[in-house]
């Protein structure tokens, strides 16, 4: 029976996704090459490093880890640029009506995500107290689609695996959800999503039925 419900951060609770995409299109082309919007789908759900991995890539770059280590922190500079002027208005619709929903029924609620920037965007968009437990990006070690985020967030809410569903919309989050033994909800395109227990677009007039799987 599920009792706990995960949310991812980006493209799930906000869609940060475009701010990534701006940093990183800036940094690409002050290394003199160009990212597209359909590069940025490799990025999606990807801790920091892997980001930068991909993109230099893509550009066929090989860089000293220092020199990569400042790149990161230069794309992370632009990038909290954005966020630090996000509001509560670029939280996706439905969302708080759903998580009222879900807490009001006695639900437990979670952030499971890989972003380390996830306090400070929680505190934009004033979700900081939203969830009964939080795990991001500061306090894992291995990436999605690795399950440690999901592990440790249902380890937080005093949970078996088999109890929680994971909200997601990256296909290596469904991978982590699948091997944490999590059902996975996909948030986004059913076509990209074809691993997921099931596909919403999105959380508008979603009610409780959904979280029978
Ligand atoms: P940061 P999620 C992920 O968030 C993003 O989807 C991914 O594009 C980003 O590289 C990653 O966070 C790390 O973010 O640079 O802020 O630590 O989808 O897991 O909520
Ligand atoms: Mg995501």
């Amino acid at each position: 029976m599920i009792k706990g419900l995960i949310f991812d951060l980006d493209g799930v609770v906000v869609n940060t996704a475009v701010y990534h995409f701006q940093a990183w299109n800036r940094l690409a082309n002050s290394l003199g090459f160009e990212f597209t919007e359909e590069d940025n789908e490799r990025l999606k759900g990807v801790s920091r490093m892997e980001s930068l991995n991909i993109l230099l890539e893509i550009g066929g770059l090989t860089l000293p880890t220092k020199e990569k280590l400042r790149l990161a922190s230069v794309k992370n500079e632009w990038y909290k640029e954005f966020i630090n002027q996000m509001t509560a208005s670029e939280i996706l619709p439905g969302v708080t009506n759903f998580i009222d929903l879900v807490k009001s029924h006695g639900y437990q609620t979670a952030l499971g995500t890989a972003s380390r920037n996830a306090p400070l965007i929680l505190e934009r968009i004033g979700m900081q107290k939203t969830f009964d437990a939080i795990i991001d990006g500061n306090q894992v070690t291995k990436a999605k689609p690795d399950p440690e985020v999901f592990l440790k967030a249902s380890a937080a809410l005093n949970l078996e695996p088999s109890q929680c569903v994971v909200f997601e919309d990256a296909i290596a989050g469904l991978e982590a959800a699948h091997r944490a033994g999590m059902k996975c909800i996909g948030v986004g395109d059913q076509k990209t999503l074809t691993e997921a227990d099931r596909v919403i677009p999105g959380f508008v007039n979603v009610n409780l039925s959904l979280l029978q799987l």
